[in-house]
């Protein structure tokens, strides 16, 4: 998969690539990614990016003309019509739905936006869509353009080794994770939980479901109602929400806590 990254900041990528899974990947010929940069297309002598808006305000906006023109240069590096995506505060929230889509396309072009972000008529005449990672405040979307990176990457054929992807499937059952422990047995006073030393395959897995469920119903309820909920889980749950009512001091709802459905709950 081939990523054209527009952008006035290259650099911020090149350490970003350069280590661990993603750098395996380019050197393995699965993912490469390529920088076009605006200020190499400006025509004049400061290879300006910026100016002020229209309107007035506080702020700058990317200039459109090296803009698009950098875009149309990334855009002839290939053949057929990448999907052009504009890493923007205002685009749709990046899911892993999303990325799955994004990683079966060929090639993307991500324009990254500096200042307060790119000339409205840039957006009209080259994006095809804007992508946002969550409702907090970077100061650019070259950090946003490696987070779609790194979970596109993940999802190509030949990125992870046999054993991450079946961990893949079994994170994608719209549960939170399970916790995790290793060696030593006891660590500052803290032990292991003791189902998970007895070596009964099929009790440890009841116990990473319920412990699973148990940290979504608490961290993330509403994640319950769509996860596809499997017959195991439906016996673990009632349990859950009798213990999560009873630890925070309702032992009424603790008492009907069993007869509440997952939808209800969320
Ligand atoms: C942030 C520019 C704020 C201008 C809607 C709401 C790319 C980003 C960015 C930036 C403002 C992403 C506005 C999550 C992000 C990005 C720079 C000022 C504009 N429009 N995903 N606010 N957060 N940020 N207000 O900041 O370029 S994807």
């Amino acid at each position: 998969m081939i990523f054209d990254v527009i952008t006035i900041f290259p650099d911020i990528f090149k350490s970003f690539l350069a280590e661990s899974l993603l750098a395996k990947a380019i050197e393995k010929n699965i993912l490469e990614v390529r920088f076009t940069n605006p200020r190499d297309f400006a025509a004049d002598r400061h290879h300006t990016a910026d100016d002020r808006p229209y309107g007035g305000g506080p702020g700058m906006v990317m200039k459109p003309e090296p803009l698009a023109a950098a875009i149309e240069a990334a855009s002839a590096r290939g053949a057929g019509r990448p999907r052009r995506i504009y890493l923007s505060p205002s685009g749709r929230r990046l899911t892993q739905e999303k990325v799955e889509e994004l990683s079966g396309l060929g090639r993307l072009i991500l324009v990254c936006g500096r200042y307060e972000g790119l000339d409205q008529r840039v957006i009209d005449l080259f994006i095809d869509e804007e992508i946002s990672i969550g409702d907090y405040v970077v100061n650019g979307g070259e950090a946003p353009a490696m987070v779609l990176i790194e979970a596109t990457a993940r999802l190509l054929p030949g990125f992870m080794g046999k054993m991450e992807s079946a961990a893949e499937e079994s994170h994608q059952s719209g549960l939170l994770e399970y916790p995790h422990y290793t060696r030593p047995p006891e660590f500052r006073g803290l032990g292991v939980p003791e189902r998970l030393l007895s070596g009964d395959h099929k009790d440890v897995a009841r116990w990473r479901l319920a412990a699973a469920l148990a940290r979504t119903l608490r961290e993330r309820p509403e994640m319950l109602a769509k996860a596809g909920v499997s017959p195991e889980a439906l016996k673990i749950l009632p349990h859950l929400y009798r213990a999560e009512a009873a630890a925070a001091g309702r032992p009424a709802a603790a008492k009907n806590a069993a007869k509440r459905s997952v939808a209800k709950k969320s």
